[in-house]
């Protein structure tokens, strides 16, 4: 590579700078960070924030900052490694070449297409990272099945699903978030742009986070400006403690809160009159159906302070323009439907929609998302005939195809274990391609019944930078990644959703010895079924053919400048910028945000927002609240960690956070003679786990929080212990099945439990 034909790269004394934007692997979501890569000698040897960078001006967190650790890890898996079928969760991998590992793999699915049918195979992928765009592909473009597309490990698809599919419906657009002047290259010095007054930060705390292409610095920057900030978070995060109005609620009651702020708003006539009666549907009904929740009720219901919530309220609406953001908390409750729905409805009657400093919205296709549809319907109808459902019809608004396509999380371990096996529709899964997730270890609930099931296929691909719990414990065979550092990528913020910049990812290191997703997937298409991938030899012309067709412009024009900038028009509505029809309004079956949804309705689903206590809590099982005296909470982010990555024990990410933590109230810390430091046993109907306690006011007498993704890669890796997956996994805490009727949303952030002080990690 030299410096002198590419725009992106400098050279000083024999050091070459690459400038690139982050994504994944190792994990990240799609912010896509500029970063300046210093490679001498084909090594990286230090990593800095790109100062020219219009999104990210230069800033960039502890993981990137740590990037060489991951490369140069002796633990990087850099072969790929097949094992007997018979030797599943032994340490007993055998190298071989890419070709042999190709040949092996294609030989499987053709036997397997050949014995029991493409049906039979079924891929797994995970969070937002780069695979998040080409792992879809996989199921149909390389095995020809139906059960591919973005299926997940995952009770009610709790990330993102929920929150994608109900904005889909109500406002027809891709997911909202804050317009902190992200779309332009001048950004909050953009002409007509206005810095939103209050921000509600409702379930999520961003500034560890960065999800989904939100840069979590730029609350910062409007804080600067003079934002003031909402936030709705049983913890009191960091972000909580600068608040105006913290509304501290139980876990899993959004919907309550939600009703609660509409009530207030309506009922004190605050809303915005012209957009309510320009642009939205069914009104009248929500302002029924939340005029039960007064302030003493949501209280009540959810522990909210009556004086915040009103607070809260007024400052929101009066105070124009303000704006929202929502985090992955409103996924992870069975309620997951009603509390998107208030979400929606706050920034719609108080007209925070597509104007400046409001919530920004486009249309809910991408570049690539819409060649993974293209890709999804290759496959015959007799084929998507036999796509997995739930037998006895559950989950029908999942399944209606709107959805992202895949197969419903609980529907697929159900199906796994066998639950259908009498019916003249099932069939026995075969193989499992895995990309991009650790199931075992992070996604799955109950993930000793995924293990136990999934142990009965025949053949398991998996493809990742490190050996992982699922991958010791399932896969027959493995192949290993390149880093986003290694190879050539674009990053799409928001997977195109709400897609503000399209980012060059540059190969700035070589590494013959690893692939990336996209040339795994381009290599064994052009195998499987060589007719869909003529004239896709490489990333490259992949990319340069996808963005000239939507954009008009190639892949050089993006990689000349730090991040392609999309620009943005306000009120698209009214100027119908988001019909398919070229007319105002926004793409539903009314052509209003549905605030009353005529889909919900057709899907079995109440059409309007409502409270349903959860499954698992001190009202809805009163026999059970004795025994199980407190509530949890999940998962909150660590900055120095991605989900179940960044746990090798060498790494600096790890020592910066070497053990998982239950954060435990001082109060009920004493009760129990819990000091700092000491091992709690954490114990829910559904299960235990062990971890260690942090105490802080972070969290009241009423609840604690413990971390999820926590496995041991320092311990025995062969089964049963399986690097220690089992031991502080959070998961072993949750319900499978406690899922509404829409197939979304799932308790990984709410149930009962109780503690004990144990003498350590493995204890009696
Ligand atoms: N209790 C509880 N459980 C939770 C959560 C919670 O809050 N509480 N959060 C949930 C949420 S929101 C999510 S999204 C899931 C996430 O769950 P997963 O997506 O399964 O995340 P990981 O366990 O980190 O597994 C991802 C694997 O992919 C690898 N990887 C990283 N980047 C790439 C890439 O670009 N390509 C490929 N092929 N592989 C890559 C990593 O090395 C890692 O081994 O966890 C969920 N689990
Ligand atoms: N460093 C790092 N960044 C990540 C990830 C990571 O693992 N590490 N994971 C990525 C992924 S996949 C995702 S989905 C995003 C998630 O990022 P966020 O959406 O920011 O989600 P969390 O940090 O899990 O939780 C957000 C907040 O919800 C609160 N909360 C818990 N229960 C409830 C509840 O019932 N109601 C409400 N209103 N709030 C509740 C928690 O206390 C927490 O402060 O982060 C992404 N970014
Ligand atoms: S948020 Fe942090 S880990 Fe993610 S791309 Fe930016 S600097 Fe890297
Ligand atoms: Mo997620």
């Amino acid at each position: 590579m030299s410096a002198s034909d590419k725009p992106y790269i400098t050279e000083e004394d024999g050091v070459m700078k690459v400038r690139t934007c982050a994504w994944s692997p190792p994990g990240d979501h799609p912010v896509g960070c500029g970063l300046i890569l210093h490679v001498k000698d084909n090594r990286l040897v230090k990593v800095e924030g790109d100062p020219d960078n219009p999104v990210t001006n230069g800033r960039v967190c502890v993981r990137c900052l740590a990037l060489d650790e991951i490369l140069y890890n002796d633990k990087r898996l850099l072969s790929p490694m097949k094992r007997n079928r018979a030797d599943r969760g032994k340490d007993s991998w055998t190298k071989i070449s890419w070709d042999e590992a190709y040949d092996l793999l294609e030989a499987k699915i053709r036997e397997i297409w050949d014995k029991w049918g493409a049906e039979t195979i079924f891929t797994l992928t995970g969070t937002g990272r780069e695979s998040t765009l080409y792992a879809p592909v996989y199921g149909p473009a390389v095995c020809n099945t139906c059960n591919g597309a973005s299926t997940y490990a995952f009770s009610g698809e709790a990330c993102y699903g929920p929150r994608a599919t109900i904005t889909n419906y109500l406002l027809g657009a891709g997911v909202p978030e804050i317009d902190w002047a992200q779309y332009w290259e001048d950004r909050y010095d953009h002409p007509g742009y206005q810095v939103p007054k209050y921000i509600i930060v409702w379930g999520k705390d961003p500034l560890y986070s960065s999800p989904d292409g939100f840069f979590g610095h730029s609350i910062i920057d409007l804080m600067k400006r003079g934002s003031k900030i909402i936030t709705i978070d049983p913890r009191l995060t960091w972000l909580g403690a600068h608040a105006e109005y913290h509304l501290q609620l139980r876990p899993g009651t959004d919907a309550a809160v939600g009703m609660g702020l509409l009530n207030v708003i309506i009922s004190e006539n605050l809303y915005d009159h012209d957009f309510v009666e320009r642009w939205t549907y069914g009104f009248d009904e929500l302002a029924e159906a939340v005029k039960e929740w007064t302030p003493e009720k949501v209280q009540k219901v959810s522990w909210v302070d009556p004086e915040a919530l009103v607070g809260a309220a007024r400052a929101f609406a009066t105070n124009a323009p303000s704006t929202a953001t929502w985090g992955v908390a409103l996924d992870q409750s069975k309620a997951s439907t009603q509390a998107a729905q208030c979400f929606l409805a706050l920034c719609a009657i108080c007209g925070y929609i597509d104007v400046p400093g409001g919530v920004t919205i486009t249309k809910p296709t991408s570049f690539i998302g819409q060649w993974r549809y293209d890709m999804s319907d290759t496959i015959s109808d007799e084929m998507a005939a036999k796509h997995i459902v739930d037998l006895d019809g559950k989950y029908a608004l999942f399944n209606s195809g709107a959805a992202m396509g895949g197969v419903q999380g609980d529907t697929l371990l159900n199906w796994l274990e066998g639950k259908w096996a009498d019916r003249p529709e099932y069939y026995k899964l075969r193989m499992c391609w895995i990309i991009g997730t650790n199931p075992l270890a992070c996604m799955a609930d109950q993930p000793q019944r995924w293990y136990e099931a999934m142990k009965d296929l025949d053949f398991i691909v998996a493809q990742d930078l490190f050996m992982t719990p699922t991958i010791m414990g399932l896969a027959d065979l493995v192949l290993p990644l390149s880093t986003f550092a290694e190879h050539e990528g674009l990053v799409t913020p928001n997977y195109g959703r709400n897609q503000h910049f399209i980012g060059a990812m540059n190969e700035a290191v070589h590494n013959p010895n690893t692939k990336s997703d996209l040339e795994i997937l381009i290599d064994m298409g052009k195998r499987m079924r060589p007719e869909l991938w003529e004239g896709m030899d490489t990333p490259d012309k992949f990319f340069d053919a996808k963005l000239k067709e939507n954009y008009g412009y190639g892949l050089d024009e993006v990689k000349a400048v730090p991040a392609k900038m999309s620009g943005y028009e306000y009120r698209k509505y009214e100027k119908g910028l988001l019909r398919e029809d070229g007319k105002p309004g926004f793409e539903t079956s009314t052509g209003r945000i549905e605030l009353w949804s005529p889909v919900l309705a057709a899907f079995g689903e109440q059409p309007l927002p409502y409270y349903e206590e959860p499954e698992f809590s001190h009202i809805s099982k009163p026999e059970l609240a004795e025994e199980y005296p407190l509530y949890y909470t999940t998962g909150g982010r660590h900055i120095s960690m991605f989900h179940s990555e960044d746990r090798q024990e060498d790494l600096t990410l790890r020592r910066l956070h070497p053990w998982p933590l239950v954060t435990i109230s001082p109060h009920v810390a004493q009760k129990y003679g819990i000091e700092q430091g000491d091992w709690v046993e954490i114990t829910s109907p559904q299960g235990t786990m062990t971890q260690k306690a942090n105490i802080t006011e972070e969290v009241n007498d009423k609840f604690i929080h413990v971390e999820h993704a926590w496995w041991y890669p320092e311990q025995d890796p062969e089964a049963p212990n399986l690097y220690g997956v089992w031991k502080s996994n959070a998961n072993n805490l949750i319900p499978h099945e406690s899922v509404s009727v829409t197939g979304y949303g799932a308790p990984y952030k709410n149930g009962i439990c109780k503690i004990r002080k144990v003498s350590g990690l493995d204890h009696d």
